[in-house]
């Protein structure tokens, strides 16, 4: 969206797909998420038909893709459609499963936030645990066969394990998403040995960019600092700083979601940079690209202190680079530099309507 502060300020690309008779139809839960707008311009580009299920908010949801928007009554040419559904609502997805006979399916959807898990731990569990494997029952009994399924696993499954984290590492969730995303695993793996369904969990580690979520400490972080060179905010609450993560582009991990459903075999893969740092890094970084100090600014701030928390996250992916020829782009401070760059334009345009009294500085974004 261009003025939203939601959504990256301008899209990379314009998509233009090639027509085919025989392209692929791939259904997204999630879709006006940061992966969803990612996996659904990757896929438009290779000339797939993409569907993707909206919840209803009382707000419009869908910032992250009007850029890739045809309106449907206006032309033929719509290959993105939108249809309401929620994964707490089984009816929806079978419906949907049924009548569009999707050839991938790409369950996104999730309440995807670790720390906001432990005030909704009831919903969590139902929208990630529950919503999968409604979806792999939709899937399951669909009259469409050899439908390839992929799930959003997480590395928040791993959480006190030490790392480096592979396939094969115990998982010890630390959060009610944590255990919720081990149940939707488990779901899956026990589809695809008992049905013989062609599904994957990806297990990513985490994965930003200029269209991440700014609850989510990298973009908070970044947001912050667009703000504060400008002169909209002086200061940045912040809990845990000494907690590490394997921090990747999102646009590279949704290659390696397409990837894991091109394959002759079903299997689970590690998609990591294998290169960890703290969230004191990340600050360093974000606000020594502008020439700015973090300790200037930054104050801890109790309340974003996790009941459990996973210290130190690095994944091993030598399966994903090994089977599936996958491997990240873009580096960590390219990473950080990219949402720096992005939220400094962002906030300069927030400045324009400050100054020109439609909006308050002191509101936070
Ligand atoms: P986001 O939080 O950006 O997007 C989540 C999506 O799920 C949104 O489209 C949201 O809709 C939708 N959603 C939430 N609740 C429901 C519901 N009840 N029914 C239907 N849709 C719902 O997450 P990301 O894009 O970052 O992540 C995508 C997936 O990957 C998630 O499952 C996440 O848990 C998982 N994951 C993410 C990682 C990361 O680092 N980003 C790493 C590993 C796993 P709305 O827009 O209306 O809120
Ligand atoms: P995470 O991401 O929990 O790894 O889950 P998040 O950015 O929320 O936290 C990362 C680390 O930063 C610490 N932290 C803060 N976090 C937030 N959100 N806000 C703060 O103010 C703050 N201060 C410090 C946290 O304690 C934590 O250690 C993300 C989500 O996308 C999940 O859905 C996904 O499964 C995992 O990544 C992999």
């Amino acid at each position: 969206g261009s003025s939203s502060t939601n959504g990256e300020l301008a899209p990379a690309t314009q998509i233009t797909p090639p027509l085919s008779p025989h392209r692929k139809v791939a259904l997204i839960t999630g879709i006006t998420g940061q992966d969803g707008s990612y996996l659904t311009e990757f896929l438009l580009g290779k000339g797939y038909e993409v569907h993707g299920l909206i919840r209803r908010s009382s707000n419009f949801n869908t910032a992250r893709l009007d850029h890739l928007y045809v309106d449907p009554h206006n032309s033929h040419k719509a290959r993105m459609k939108l249809h309401y559904a929620d994964l707490s609502d089984a009816s929806s997805l079978r419906r949907w499963v049924d009548s569009l006979n999707p050839d991938e399916v790409y369950n996104l959807a999730a309440q995807s936030h670790v720390a906001v898990s432990f005030e909704i731990p009831d919903y969590t569990a139902d929208v990630v645990a529950t919503g999968t494997l409604r979806l792999l029952e939709a899937v399951r009994s669909s009259s469409k066969k050899g439908i390839r399924y992929y799930q959003a696993g997480s590395s928040e499954m791993f959480g006190s394990t030490p790392p480096p984290q592979s396939e094969t590492s115990p998982f010890h969730p630390r959060s009610p998403y944590a255990a919720a995303k081990c149940a939707a695993h488990w779901y899956t793996v026990n589809y695809r040995e008992a049905y013989g369904l062609f599904a994957c969990n990806g297990i990513l580690f985490n994965h930003e960019s200029p269209r991440r979520g700014e609850n989510f400490v990298t973009r908070k972080i970044t947001r912050a600092v667009g703000r504060i060179k400008v002169g909209l905010q002086t200061k940045l609450f912040l809990g845990n700083l000494s907690a590490a993560r394997d921090w990747g582009f999102a646009g590279d991990y949704v290659e390696a979601m397409w990837m894991m459903l091109q394959q002759d075999e079903p299997a689970d893969y590690v998609v990591a940079t294998e290169d960890s740092h703290s969230v004191e890094e990340f600050l360093e970084e974000a606000f020594g690209h502008v020439e700015l100090n973090w300790k200037d600014h930054v104050v801890i701030d109790k309340r974003y202190f996790r009941p459990a928390e996973v210290d130190s996250l690095r994944g091993d992916s030598t399966k994903a680079r090994k089977v599936l020829g996958w491997k990240p782009k873009v580096g960590f401070k390219e990473l950080v530099r990219m949402m720096v760059d992005n939220d400094i334009e962002l906030a300069k345009r927030e400045k324009v309507l400050v100054d020109a009294g439609y909006m308050d500085a002191q509101q936070q974004p």
